[in-house]
């Protein structure tokens, strides 16, 4: 603890970016980590030292603690940020820094790892008296044991794994002739893919929304919540747009979750920034679900919500500094939603669509923030996680935050990987969606890839689109502009192009 000068981050992209501006603003001078192809990186750039670490896998360079901790050393660093994703939630890690002499901006190893087995921390959750989902309160022993509980908890029933999270190794039971079965097969998936084949049960909630809360707690003892996040809109457990507030709780349930995300958090006396993931049933109640005892992808939108950066409370919090903000002074003004921009083809199974970005044309303007990863020129690597940005619209109210969204979306064009902007688009025009009716089915159940497809005629002003940017790009670039690329019908061209292509 004590005053951080120099700060290593541990990861790449988007929220490195978003670290190294903290630090600058701080004072603090940050090191970038980066791999073979993040050599001309925008986090390789932006930093004021920057270390290569080895090739693009990542086990062989952002997963590496010793080469981490030997940059550190180098560098010159006195703490380690380890962003999101990566070694973020590896306890391992945290301690690994803390020997080190360097300070880990984030919780202890013992919050990080108590909060990672999903049974200690349903039962830190009951002691602590958390609503968590009716289910075990230790792991599963036997059929007759799941049986038992069963009966009475009542179908449909979740089996988890004790050491997953985000959905891994679940399975959904709905009724006794499924059990046994159901148990062994997640038994069996949970030993491959986390090397720990306890499993435990809850009660399963039908089309639940995820609601999660941000909290921040510091040194000294104190907990704060900044209220929360509607994460429901979600595919294949990844969250794809994010809002707050959520229009799915009053103002009595927003209060009541957020005392007890604060009460959780006491609970493994947590350090630093975290979430609190909640599910939420159709008659509002709330459940813990899990804790990540990380900063978040969507944490942009309560910042603009809520006006605190959390990323400075981080580094502070680090420093032994108290929280920056008391409870009363969080407030939640406006609305903010978030689209993650991928580089992927969402009319072809959201398969990952990486490449060189030819032209990148950015939203600006009143309300509009774009946290990115990228620039023209940079080539999307098919190793990593393919978010290009995330464009972040405040409004007043939910339909200013909704139209400011659609118009930066309007503005926003990638020439080279094909990316799910339109799919945005698509999202917010939803009926659904306008009326606030959404849950973690949404996408798989209204999504069809049809919906994005231009009628017959448009792909002949999509290809002028892509023609025109092309050109545009080439002559930036200094070479010699095609004929028939004269200003005013290239600018025509792009204008109807990208309309069209932006029609849900
Ligand atoms: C559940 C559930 C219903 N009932 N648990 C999926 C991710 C993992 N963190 C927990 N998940 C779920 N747990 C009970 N008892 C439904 C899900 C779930 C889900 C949760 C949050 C966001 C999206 C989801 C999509 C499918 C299933």
């Amino acid at each position: 603890m004590g005053s951080i000068r120099r700060v290593l981050i541990a990861n790449r992209g988007e929220i490195a970016v978003r670290v190294i501006r903290a630090c600058r603003e701080l004072g603090i001078e940050s090191v970038a980590v980066y791999s073979d192809p993040d050599r001309t990186a925008l986090h390789t750039r932006l930093a004021d030292y920057a270390f290569h670490i080895g090739p693009a896998a990542a086990a062989d360079s952002y997963l590496q603690i010793p080469k981490l901790l030997d940059v550190a050393k180098r560098a010159g660093a006195d703490a380690v940020h380890p962003g999101y994703g990566f070694l973020s939630e590896r306890a391992p890690f945290a301690r690994a820094v803390r020997e080190a002499g360097l300070t880990f901006v984030g919780p202890s190893p013992e919050a990080i790892e108590a909060m990672g087995d999903k049974v200690e921390a349903r039962r830190r959750m009951i002691a602590a008296k958390v609503p968590v989902v009716p289910g075990s309160e230790h792991p599963i022993e036997s059929d007759a044991e799941v049986e038992k509980l069963v009966r009475e908890i009542g179908f449909p029933v979740m089996l988890k794994a004790a050491g997953g999270g985000g959905g891994k190794g679940m399975r959904l039971v709905h009724e006794q002739a499924g059990l046994a079965s159901g148990l062994r097969s997640a038994r069996s998936e949970a030993k491959s893919a986390f090397g720990d084949d306890r499993v435990y049960v809850e009660k399963a909630i039908i089309r639940p929304r995820h609601i999660e809360v941000q909290v921040l707690g510091d040194t000294h003892g104190n907990v704060i919540h900044l209220y929360e996040r509607e994460c429901s809109i979600q595919r294949r457990h990844q969250k794809v747009i994010e809002e707050s507030p959520s229009l799915a709780i009053d103002q009595k349930t927003r209060e009541a979750m957020g005392a007890v995300a604060v009460q959780a958090a006491k609970a493994v006396d947590y350090v630093g920034a975290g979430t609190i993931e909640f599910l939420v049933d159709q008659q509002r109640n709330f459940y813990f679900l899990e804790m990540n005892t990380r900063i978040q992808v969507e944490h942009p939108i309560t910042e603009m919500v809520t006006g605190v950066d959390l990323v400075r409370a981080q580094l502070e919090i680090a420093a032994g500094k108290p929280l920056p903000v008391k409870q009363k002074d969080v407030v939640q003004r406006g609305w903010a939603i978030e689209c993650r921009i991928y580089a992927e083809d969402p009319e072809n199974n959201f398969l990952p669509a990486p490449g060189r970005i030819e032209v990148l044309q950015v939203p600006t303007g009143l309300g509009v923030r774009d946290d990115s990863g990228v620039y023209e020129g940079f080539e999307v690597s098919t190793f990593y996680d393919p978010i290009l940005s995330k464009l972040v619209a405040w409004g007043a109210t939910r339909e200013e935050a909704t139209q400011r969204m659609l118009r930066a979306l309007h503005e926003y064009v990638v020439v080279g990987p094909t990316v799910n902007v339109a799919f945005h688009c698509w999202a917010l025009r939803h009926p659904r969606f306008i009326k606030g009716d959404i849950d973690t089915g949404f996408i798989a159940s209204e999504f069809k890839p049809e919906m994005l497809r231009p009628e017959g005629g448009d792909d002949v002003a999509l290809i002028g689109a892509a023609i025109a940017a092309t050109e545009r790009a080439r002559s930036r670039n200094g070479g010699a502009p095609s004929a028939g690329a004269a200003s005013e019908p290239r600018s025509r061209w792009l204008e109807i192009g990208r309309r069209e292509a932006l029609r849900g």
